[in-house]
């Protein structure tokens, strides 16, 4: 990592670059982002208005990125084809269990493969998935995972490829497979399920609990699968599970990271944005876009959770004024257990978190939108007071991920801790200015927050960003770290593997591959640098897995509200 000086230096620039237009309206749009007035504006010595670059395809970055997936794809082909996961550097494949695997990876990549009109490589997969692939496995898979990646990445394909049955066959097999883990007291889903058996399966962990991203992350995929059939159970399913943390919901409008399948209640545990956490957020919001706005439940869901987050969460680091989401960690006086409970606020932000620009904007120009379509860029007057908020602050949390690629790889670790008074670091020698990462010393293994596994939640706020705001730095950005994986991730006999300490060159390789490189990084990358009409954000919803659904006007009518 650089010295604090030249961080802080660094972001006093990263601030000074905030772009501009030379319409009237953007410029007056572009000063309340940064709280300026005219006169200060003028003085911002990076502003120019070439920094609007519209929604025009960059050809060779795109196919840059189309480069990597075939790098990546034909090495997993080549090695480990069918199976979960992948280790490029031991040339192996992995299952999640025993019993064998279900095709994670193949189908993860499947409709990035379609969008990027690699048609040999997807006629390869598509085979796969007919005579290869089957659910009739005797273990316990992870609900949220298998949703997310295959049940979604199922039906992505499905629409991509116009309405090919055989995705969704397989993907109302699965569908039926998965129902019974809603089968509890309450209508929370269970972690786990047999798909073999179609039984759900209780965590062994903390009586049964299921962590509330997992609970409510299903919501786009089995709402889709019922438009699709005509099934309204998948929906019903899913959507009980939205009445049921709605009544549940903790009195901020925040909510905590376990809850009861039993009870239908929280359970005591930490509140952030970052693992087990994030896709609660993010599906409110989705599934308020994915019914084309129809369903005002989840916009006031949405509302009352973000205004909670800042209000509770939301903070400014130290030195250079980084907007991040802190964590509210519950504590009780250890003398008495039934003591009062308290919360401490924790300065630590999960690369996880980093979805949530992008989130934000999107939300201020759909939840928080005064008018039908919003303009690229948004104009002053087309957001609510809550949706300038949500849009200033969203610029503010992208611009603080990008503080964390600061880094000798200019790669950003997994977990980053921000400095607070209290930390008692400034006596250091090489104190940390604004964050660092945790654990880290000269001469140890890094530490698990060191880490960088192919994550894509940057570059997904960058793709957001971009196509909310046709800025060209969203894409300098993109790129930067496009080029940081490809200098550090690579591994030049085929395939990305994760790094085991971003502040370290030359990098040190863990034998993995993430599934989600495929379907999430390299797809935000592709369309990053691809032309605006390529998955419109109008049109679509991306799961949280980064599988486009498409925005239809429901033919389901439950009255949840
Ligand atoms: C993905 O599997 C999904 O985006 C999930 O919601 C959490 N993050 C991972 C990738 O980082």
């Amino acid at each position: 990592m650089q010295d604090s000086r030249a961080r802080k230096r660094k972001a006093s620039n990263q601030l000074s670059e905030y772009y501009d237009t030379d319409d009237r309206n953007h410029v007056r749009t572009v000063r309340a982002w940064l709280g300026q007035d005219n006169a200060s504006r003028r003085q911002l010595p990076g502003w120019s208005p070439s920094n609007y670059i519209g929604l025009e395809a960059d050809v060779s970055k795109r196919e840059a990125v189309v480069a990597a997936f075939r790098h990546a794809w034909l090495a997993y082909e080549r090695d480990a084809m069918g199976a979960d996961e992948y280790h490029p550097i031991s040339h192996q494949g992995s299952n999640l269990t025993e019993a064998g695997g279900i095709g994670y990876t193949v189908v993860d990549a499947l409709d990035t493969m379609l969008l990027m009109g690699l048609d040999a490589e997807y006629q390869r997969a598509r085979s796969w998935v007919e005579h290869k692939m089957t659910f009739e496995r005797d273990a316990a898979f992870s609900t949220f995972e298998t949703t997310i990646r295959v049940l979604g990445g199922l039906l992505s394909a499905y629409h991509l490829s116009g309405g090919d049955p055989l995705y969704l066959t397989r993907a109302r097999d699965l569908g039926d497979r998965l129902l019974p883990v809603f089968d509890t007291p309450s209508g929370l889903p269970l972690p786990m399920v047999n798909l073999q058996r179609r039984e759900g399966v209780w965590s062994q962990e903390g009586h049964g609990i299921v962590s509330t991203a997992e609970a409510s992350t299903l919501q786009l995929e089995f709402r889709y699968l019922s438009e699709l059939t005509d099934e309204d159970v998948y929906w019903k399913k899913a959507e009980r599970v939205m009445a049921v943390v709605k009544a549940a919901r903790m009195p901020p409008g925040l909510a905590s990271i376990f809850m009861d399948p039993r009870e239908g209640r929280f359970v005591t545990s930490a509140i952030r944005l970052g693992s087990r956490g994030d896709s609660y957020y993010e599906y409110l919001l989705k599934q308020f876009i994915q019914t084309d706005r129809t369903e005002g439940v989840y916009r006031e869901m949405y509302e009352d959770a973000v205004g909670a987050i800042h209000d509770h969460l939301v903070q400014k680091s130290l030195t250079s004024g980084l907007i991040y989401t802190a964590e509210l960690i519950p504590e009780r006086n250890s003398a008495d257990p039934y003591g009062e409970l308290s919360w401490r606020l924790t300065p630590k932000q999960d690369f996880l978190v980093c979805f949530f620009g992008g989130n934000l904007l999107l939300g201020a120009t759909r939840s928080g939108a005064l008018v039908e379509d919003v303009s690229v860029p948004p104009r002053l007057e087309e957001l609510s007071e809550m949706g300038r908020r949500d849009w200033n602050t969203g610029v503010e949390l992208i611009r603080t991920c990008l503080a964390t690629h600061d880094t000798k790889t200019g790669l950003a670790p997994e977990i980053a801790h921000f400095r607070i008074p209290s930390d008692n670091l400034n006596g250091m020698q090489n104190a940390p200015g604004d964050w660092y990462i945790k654990g880290a010393r000269v001469g140890e293994f890094p530490p698990y927050d060191a880490r960088y596994m192919l994550r894509p939640e940057t570059v997904e706020s960058l793709f957001i960003a971009f196509r909310l705001t046709g800025d060209k730095r969203y894409r300098d950005y993109g790129w930067a770290i496009f080029q940081a994986i490809e200098k550090h991730c690579r591994i030049p006999s085929g395939g990305y593997a994760t790094i085991v300490n971003v502040d370290e060159v030359p990098v040190r390789h863990e034998d993995k591959m993430e599934t989600f490189f495929l379907g999430e990084t390299l797809k935000y990358l592709f369309l990053l640098f691809s032309d605006g009409d390529k998955i419109p954000l109008s049109k679509y919803v991306f799961n949280t897995e980064a599988h486009p659904l498409p925005i239809f006007t429901p033919s389901i009518r439950t009255g949840f509200s």
